[in-house]
């Protein structure tokens, strides 16, 4: 049966949650309707705030969103949750444990849970995980929280995705200073030091205050250092309050002032623009042969790019001035 994109996108919109998943499995696999569902969808998003939580695997990630997403569904949001998980090696797909640990809130009506294998060598936030936040705010959902791996790259990559970042850490894991040292600082919003039952938590949050306090300039804020324990409870209702207070004010500002809706749009147009222009190059090999020109020295880059846009009939416009002219 052929499916029906308007149709399918019609009963998303409406709240339905099979709809929504029937859709994200689509998106997912990059199938046959993906774009015209995005499309379709787009008009309706920009307003839910994404919160990234980012952190080595064990932080408790998983747990504290399952905490977090508790107290929000509570004060009456409406929830969307990503997990972006390392792929199997085995089969591909996405590890089981997470949906296991979002268990006491996956059953709650407000909450739609969706993991997601992350694919490629290169790991990194699932190229598909964006779409799927924009369709789980078309279908509703007022706040989206994605849960990356935070090694390496997903780092920086989730930022681009999201409102604010949250990085966890937890006492004991000897390399987060260090991670912290070594940039990862300055893509998070919220600091959390996780396992506050632990050992050694308060003087790991001093630390990571005091570095905070060392890159914090003049007049700008520091981000705030979190203690929580999700064995006793502490500290998670007041981390909550805080993602709430950031919510709730981020209502307000226009759509296109928020940082993570400008980056993103412009990663995407960007990627896709480069997607199409790629693709028309390739059909006849002349990407390929410019690529080799350049790579045995016939060409320089510049002079390369020039034939390529002139193949494409896009040199003699008013703007070849600005690129200053033929190399
Ligand atoms: N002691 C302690 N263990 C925790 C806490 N939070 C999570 N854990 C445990 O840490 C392990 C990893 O948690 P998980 O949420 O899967 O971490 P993730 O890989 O970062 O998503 C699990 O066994 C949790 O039960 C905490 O606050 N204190
Ligand atoms: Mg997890």
């Amino acid at each position: 049966m052929d499916l029906d994109a308007g149709r399918l996108v019609e009963d998303l919109m409406l709240g339905d949650a099979r709809a929504l998943a029937r859709a994200i499995s689509i998106v997912e696999d990059r199938g046959k309707l993906w774009k015209e569902i995005m499309r379709r969808v787009y008009p309706h998003t920009g307003r839910a705030c994404v919160v990234g939580v980012t952190g080595t695997p064990g932080a408790g990630k998983s747990t504290l969103v399952g905490h977090v997403g508790r107290s929000l569904l509570e004060r009456g949001h409406a929830l969307g949750i990503v997990a972006v998980d390392p792929s199997s090696p085995y089969t591909g797909g996405a590890l089981l444990g997470d949906r296991l640990r979002m268990r006491d809130i996956s059953s709650h009506e407000g909450v739609f849970i969706r993991s997601m294998a992350t694919r490629g060598a290169l790991g990194g936030l699932c190229p598909a995980a964006r779409d799927v936040c924009r369709l789980m705010e078309a279908n509703g959902r007022d706040v989206v929280i994605i849960e990356t791996v935070g090694v390496g790259q997903d780092e920086i990559e989730v930022v681009s995705a999201s409102d604010w970042v949250v990085l966890v850490t937890f006492p004991g894991q000897g390399d987060a200073i260090q991670a912290i040292k070594a940039g990862v600082m300055e893509i998070a919003d919220i600091f959390v030091v996780n396992k506050a039952d632990r050992e050694g938590a308060g003087e790991m949050a001093s630390a990571i205050e005091a570095m905070l306090d060392l890159a914090t300039g003049p007049g700008q804020e520091r981000p705030p250092v979190f203690m929580t324990s999700c064995l006793s409870g502490e500290g998670v209702s007041a981390l909550s309050d805080h993602v709430e207070d950031l919510v709730s004010r981020r209502k307000d500002e226009p759509a296109r002032d928020r940082r993570r809706v400008a980056v993103e749009l412009m990663d995407l147009l960007d990627t896709h623009v480069r997607g199409i222009l790629r693709e028309r190059l390739g059909r006849d090999g002349i990407y390929e042969r410019a690529v080799d020109a350049v790579m045995e020295g016939r060409a320089d880059p510049y002079e390369a790019a020039w034939s390529l846009a002139e193949s494409l009939g896009f040199v003699g416009g008013p703007l070849d001035a600005d690129w200053g002219g033929r190399p």
